[in-house]
């Protein structure tokens, strides 16, 4: 019989810089003041719609949002730029997001207790690659010198899962042996900072995983991936339309549809079924009840979500420390974000508790697996 298929480390890397809500608002305010300023005659012609005022305490009572990481801090507050400036590299150069995958891939591997030589396929999953090709995940098998293939995938908020599912069903059919999932979500770029209801959504940061056979896994934390599921069902109510063809449509790279946009409440109303479903059925899977599971890390987009879905499944309120919420600091990090919440709360489970990893957004797309920590 084949051996069970494991997680056995996991890592995280966060930018140096971060943006209080506060911050954010200050900013985005003189923006509007200022773009309304301009367009005085416009808006009262109608011709313009003004732009609306932002707010640090809706912003936390709607999303739970306090803080965010963001790998370039200059030009976000500029209020004549309005975006992150960060300055092109050159091919010879190690890319950003490759360079932010490093980090997190680095520190995985070491909670893994592998050396590069030990994995031999690399995926990097993640909302955005900041190019087609070369595949980031080949420059980062490249950097930390791993031998077999590598190949980045995208699927929005759940590529982070989708990926760990392709690397549980590579390691048990045996067309890996040690698989290195890597999430570098620099989101700060697709961000439209001078849209009031969207300036407040995301941060940027790297996490990885180490996904192996049972039989070589010897580090301190090993979680059992009992089941992988995936689901997607086709939504416009989340989208960003900049991409290759941009160019070839004549369109302006700056316009509003080209960055992250999305009918926030619509969201909000299909998603959560949408994972309450996902996650009982998935549970059902392995003749399990939500009160059966000890830790829900959960995808981190808004807290009033996370409550929702998890009052849903277990008929009350979990505790923090059942599903911890690390949305507060890092904001909504894509696919990373459940990965956070389960690199920042595992280690105290005990062997035999029941875990759940759980993703859910554009596409839409979710994801889940269950884990037992050996
Ligand atoms: N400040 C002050 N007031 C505001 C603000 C603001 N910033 N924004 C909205 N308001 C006002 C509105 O005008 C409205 O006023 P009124 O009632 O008078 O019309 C009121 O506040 C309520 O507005 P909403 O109904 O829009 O507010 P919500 O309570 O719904 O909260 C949220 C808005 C927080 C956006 C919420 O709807 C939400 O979180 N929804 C779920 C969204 C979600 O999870 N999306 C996931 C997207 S991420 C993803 O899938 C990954 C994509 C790939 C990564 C992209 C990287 C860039």
């Amino acid at each position: 019989m084949t051996s069970s298929v494991v997680i056995s480390g996991s890592g995280l890397w966060k930018p140096d810089h971060s943006i209080s809500n506060e911050e954010l608002v200050i900013a985005y305010n003189a923006y509007a003041e200022q773009f309304n300023q301009q367009h005085k005659l416009a808006i009262e012609q109608g011709e313009l719609k003004p732009k609306p005022l932002s707010s640090a305490e809706f912003i936390e009572k709607a999303s739970g949002i306090k803080s965010r990481y963001v790998y370039v801090k200059d030009g976000i507050l500029d209020i004549d730029r309005m975006r992150p400036s960060i300055p092109e590299r050159l091919d010879e150069e190690i890319s950003d997001q490759a360079e932010m995958a490093l980090h997190a891939a680095r520190d995985a591997l070491k909670s893994a207790n592998k050396r590069p030589e030990d994995i031999d396929v690399v995926i990097v999953a993640c909302a955005y690659t900041q190019r087609s090709y070369p595949a980031l995940a080949i420059e980062v098998q490249g950097a930390l010198g791993i031998k077999g293939f590598a190949f980045d995938m995208l699927v929005a908020c759940s590529a982070a899962t989708f990926a760990l599912h392709r690397a549980y069903e590579m390691v048990t059919a045996g067309t890996a042996k040690t698989v290195l999932v890597i999430n570098p979500e620099l989101t700060s770029p697709q961000v439209n900072y001078c849209d009031r209801d969207s300036h407040f959504i995301f941060g940027d940061v790297a996490t990885a995983m180490v996904i192996e056979s049972a039989d070589t896994a010897d580090s301190e934390h090993v979680f059992e991936i009992m089941s992988t599921k995936a689901v997607t069902q086709y939504s416009n109510n989340i989208r960003s339309n900049f991409g290759y063809v941009s160019r070839a449509n004549d369109v302006d790279p700056f316009a509003a549809d080209k960055l992250f946009h999305q009918e926030g409440r619509k969201v909000f109303k299909e998603v959560c079924p949408m994972a309450v479903e996902h996650i009982s059925e998935h549970l059902a899977r392995h003749q399990l009840g939500s009160n059966d599971v000890s830790r829900w890390w959960l995808h981190q987009a808004n807290i009033n979500m996370n409550t929702l879905i998890s009052r849903k499944l277990l008929d009350r309120q979990p505790t923090l420390e059942e599903a911890p919420i690390v949305l507060d600091t890092f904001a909504n990090t894509a696919s990373a974000g459940s990965i956070i919440a389960f690199y920042l709360h595992h280690k105290d489970l005990q062997s035999g508790d029941v875990g759940l990893l759980c993703s859910f957004g554009a596409g839409y797309s979710i994801g889940s697996l269950v884990l037992k920590k050996r």
